[in-house]
């Protein structure tokens, strides 16, 4: 077999800037204050840093609405801060990966304010543009972020798609123009010094070109054609003119992954297959649907069994091809431990190891999204008004708009919300959280007093601790990175069991979802396996023969060789 990818041993750290830190007391994170914590990314051990957008943009969607590919926002700072950033990473061994946000641009982007100028103009075919049918939209698409996915333009008398905000219209990828003028961005990055792209969205490029009504939902307007444009019929012969186009022949190491909401299994092998060159790996979305009825808003509660089934159902799929990415939470999710886990005070330490601990033991690339390294918690949500996010903001026009159930939709939204994962990163215990000497643009969440890196980091016992010690021991022992999969105890709701094998060395990773103890039959053939690390300081530095008890999350680590 040949040498294993570089990425297979490494840990991603996902920055969203304008929550990290802000070094200007605007209120907004800004490339200065990651500047100022990049030792905290080294303490931490991560190998590859993610920028979420910092590129030129109106922030209708903070960021992921680009009005300028190759400029950064003034906001942020500036291309030069960026350089330095750039240095400082890789100074320290860290790469940086850059957003890439494709599918759509600003509607304040150059490129569409051509498109949108006229119909005969150069540009007009860089977007999807439509006649209306019947009077209205051109078919019954919805927007990601409510209502159509189609906005009227008065001036030129057609409708251009968006399958996000209005402010966000969709490129058509079918122009070779487009395509070249992307794939050139992307080269400049890479001059500049990137090391490589994540890629927002990406499987939303190649659209179904009949645009064809989606199948009805009765009592809705408009409706998720995620059918019609997910996955689509070009979507392959894209990413892989991408990679040929962008990487060929261009020494060093570099990450690409793809973004791809609704993608299956077997998509993903396919995507990942490194013989196709298309991506090194998937952030896949059937984890962070589970908790979800009829649409992102309908909160169901968890079914943890569901979830361990699913994730470990990945593991098994992706064992002989492809390449799985592992996440709990990013910008766009509600926080981990309060998802997943269990944010009662009482347990909150235990279930984040415990989360932590049954993530990095997979196969796979680890990310770690910013103040998940920390334990940080949900944001207590009481009002509408709490919520600046526009899928939050857009959802409530409609709740009230439409007279729905207004409590239904707080729930929702301080269940899901995407701000969750937007309040301001905890650095210290003080009322700004030593993110901002200004006022934070979102709130810092009340629990900042004892929840905080300052409280974390070389505190033995830690959260922050568990996750490097996590991190230390996937560069440590090659059976994390690239060791077979095998899980135990599939059917039980509580424990979270399994095993990793690479020749002679095996790992056993166990945790305990649960508020209660729980006593586990392991069978002498672990016995005398060295504890690796657990949650709960002090237990046995080896595994006797036959039962061993866990605490309420209580999780460990096992190595036999
Ligand atoms: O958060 C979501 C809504 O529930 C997701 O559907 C999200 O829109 C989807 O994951 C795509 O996300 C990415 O593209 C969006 C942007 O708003 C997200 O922040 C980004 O991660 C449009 O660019
Ligand atoms: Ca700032």
């Amino acid at each position: 077999m040949s040498d294993p990818a570089w990425f297979t041993s490494a840990v991603v750290y996902q920055v969203y800037p304008r929550s990290f830190a802000d070094s200007n007391g605007d209120g907004i994170g800004d490339l200065g204050g990651i500047l100022e914590h990049v030792d905290h990314l080294a303490t931490l051990g991560v190998d590859v840093v993610w920028l979420s957008p910092i590129y030129r943009s109106p922030q209708a969607d903070n960021g992921y609405d680009i009005s300028d590919y190759r400029d950064i926002d003034p906001l942020f700072g500036s291309l030069e801060q960026l350089d330095e950033l750039i240095a400082a990473l890789h100074a320290r061994g860290m790469k940086l990966v850059m957003d890439l946000v494709v599918n759509h641009t600003s509607d304040e982007h150059p490129w569409f304010v051509e498109s949108a100028s006229g119909k005969d103009g150069p540009k007009r075919d860089w977007y999807v543009w439509r006649d209306p049918r019947d009077g209205q939209e051109p078919n019954n698409w919805g927007s990601f972020f409510s209502g159509s996915a189609w906005q009227w333009d008065e001036a030129s008398g057609q409708y251009y798609l968006h399958l996000f905000d209005r402010k966000q219209p969709d490129l058509n990828w079918e122009n070779e123009d487009v395509r070249e003028a992307v794939y050139e961005m992307m080269r400049w990055w890479l001059d500049r010094g990137v090391d490589g792209f994540r890629m927002d969205v990406i499987n939303f490029i190649s659209k179904e070109q009949s645009f064809a009504d989606a199948p009805p939902v009765p009592g809705e307007r408009h409706v998720n054609a995620f059918e019609l444009f997910a996955n689509g019929p070009r979507i392959h012969e894209y990413l892989a003119e991408m990679h040929e186009r962008v990487f060929a022949g261009r020494e060093g190491q570099f990450l690409t992954v793809g973004e791809m909401p609704g993608v299956t299994t077997e998509e993903a092998i396919r995507y990942t297959d490194p013989a196709r060159g298309e991506v090194d790996m998937v952030f896949q979305f059937e984890h962070v649907s589970l908790d979800q009825g009829a649409s992102k808003w309908d909160w169901i509660g968890l079914d943890r069994l569901a979830l361990k089934q699913s994730l470990h159902r990945w593991q098994t799929a992706l064992a002989e091809q492809g390449w799985n990415s592992l996440y709990w939470d990013n910008h766009d999710q509600p926080r981990a431990v309060s998802r997943f886990g269990d944010d009662d005070p009482a347990h909150w330490d235990q279930s984040a190891k415990a989360l932590a601990t049954i993530l990095h033991g997979m196969r796979g690339t680890p990310y770690v999204y910013q103040g998940e390294e920390l334990g940080m918690t949900n944001y207590p949500f009481r009002t509408a008004d709490e919520h600046k996010d526009v899928e939050a903001v857009n959802h409530w026009k409609r709740v009230i708009d439409e007279g729905l159930d207004q409590q239904a939709a707080l729930t929702g939204m301080a269940k899901v919300g995407r701000d969750n994962a937007r309040t301001p990163v905890q650095w210290d215990a003080s009322p700004s959280a030593g993110f901002t000497t200004g006022e934070p643009w979102l709130p810092v969440n009340p629990n900042r007093s004892w929840l905080n890196a300052a409280a974390q980091v070389g505190k033995a016992g830690s959260v922050f601790e568990h996750y490097r010690a996590l991190i230390a021991l996937r560069h440590e022992h090659p059976v994390f990175a690239t060791g077979d999969f095998t899980g135990v105890l599939d059917d039980d709701p509580d424990v979270w069991a399994y095993v990793r094998v690479l020749g002679r060395q095996r790992l056993l990773v166990l945790a305990n979802c649960s508020r209660r103890s729980r006593e586990l039959e392991l069978g002498d053939g672990w016995a005398g396996a060295r504890l690796l690390l657990g949650s709960v300081p002090e237990r046995p530095a080896a595994l006797p023969p036959g039962s061993i008890t866990l605490d309420a999350w209580e999780s460990r680590i096992y190595l036999l060789d």
